[in-house]
């Protein structure tokens, strides 16, 4: 796994299990499943990367769910070679598995009040994916464990998304750019006061806990930065291509506006 993952661990499926998400690739979970094999891939660029962006950093190099899901394919078939009689599945994002929840099991971070998982290396500026089995791997106890506590998530969530006890989705400005039709005055606001078109890094970017976060070393994500999105560009292998066209030139055209 290290040549896949410069971090990943092993979460007993029984400890995510009554967490699963309910979605279409829940149909895809072998049978009699026992062990998640957690894997994080690093995905911040030098500063000099971001130059010009109107995007959430997490969306300027290639998508990450073709590089995580080809890493992990890669595993899955070495591990096939290796038990050939137990089944291994890999997921990343569209996944039944509460990915966060699984990695703090798994011992690679601790769970933010921002929600997301921040690893001591590489902060919350990770994606996750994971293969799950039927394989009974050997894992090393961990708990899912709060971050600092700073509040300073909460504090600069400028739709009060993060709560203390929880999280707001649907008015996180994360999903807002995400969302298809008409926004409200209120969400295009919102909008244009961050200046992002596509997803919102200021959860992240507040985080003490990822003051040092180290760049990423994953070739895939070193190799096609587009920190900057504008009419008719490409949506190609990027992570706002399933949303479509029509949603992030709706946000473009949006910061444009003057009269909000
Ligand atoms: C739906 C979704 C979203 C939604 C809702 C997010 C949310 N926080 O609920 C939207 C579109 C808003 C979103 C936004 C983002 N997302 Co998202 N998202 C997901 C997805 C697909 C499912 C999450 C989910 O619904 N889990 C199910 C719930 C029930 O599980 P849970 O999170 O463990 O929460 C339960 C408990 O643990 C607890 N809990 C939850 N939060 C907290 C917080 C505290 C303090 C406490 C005590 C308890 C607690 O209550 C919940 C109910 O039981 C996951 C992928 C996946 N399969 O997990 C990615 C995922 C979480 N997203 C990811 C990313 C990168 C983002 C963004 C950073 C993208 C961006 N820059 O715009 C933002 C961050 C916004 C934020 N602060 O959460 C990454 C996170 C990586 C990381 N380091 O943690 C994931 C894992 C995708 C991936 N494969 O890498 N996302």
């Amino acid at each position: 796994m290290n040549g896949i993952s410069p971090l990943w661990g092993i979460c007993p499926f029984e400890k995510i299990k009554d967490g699963l998400i309910d979605c279409r690739a829940k149909s895809r979970l072998p049978e009699n499943a026992e062990s998640v094999i957690v894997a994080c891939f690093p995905y911040l660029l030098d500063n000099s990367e971001y130059t010009d962006i109107n995007i959430s950093k997490y969306a300027v190099v290639t998508d990450y769910h073709n590089v995580a899901v080809s890493r992990l394919e890669k595993a899955v078939s070495r591990l096939k070679d290796l038990f050939p009689k137990n089944k291994f599945t890999a997921f990343a994002d569209n996944s039944p598995i509460p990915e966060v929840r699984a990695a703090c099991f798994a011992g690679l971070g601790v769970r933010g009040m921002n929600s997301l998982l921040i690893t001591e290396k590489y902060g919350s500026f990770v994606f996750i994916g994971e293969i799950v089995t039927d394989l009974n791997i050997e894992y090393n106890e961990a708990e899912e464990k709060p971050c600092m506590g700073c509040k300073k998530c909460i504090e600069s969530c400028p739709s009060s998304a993060i709560k203390e006890n929880g999280f707001d989705r649907n008015v996180c400005l994360s999903e807002i750019t995400q969302k298809k039709g008409e926004l409200s005055e209120e969400e295009i606001r919102l909008m244009k006061e961050c200046g992002c078109v596509w997803g919102c890094d200021i959860c992240q970017d507040v985080c003490p806990m990822n003051k040092n976060a180290a760049s990423t070393t994953i070739e895939e994500f070193l190799s096609s930065p587009v920190p900057h999105v504008s009419d008719g560009c490409s949506l190609e292998n990027r992570a706002y291509e399933w949303r479509g066209r029509k949603v992030i030139e709706r946000n473009i055209s949006l910061q444009r506006r003057d009269d909000i």
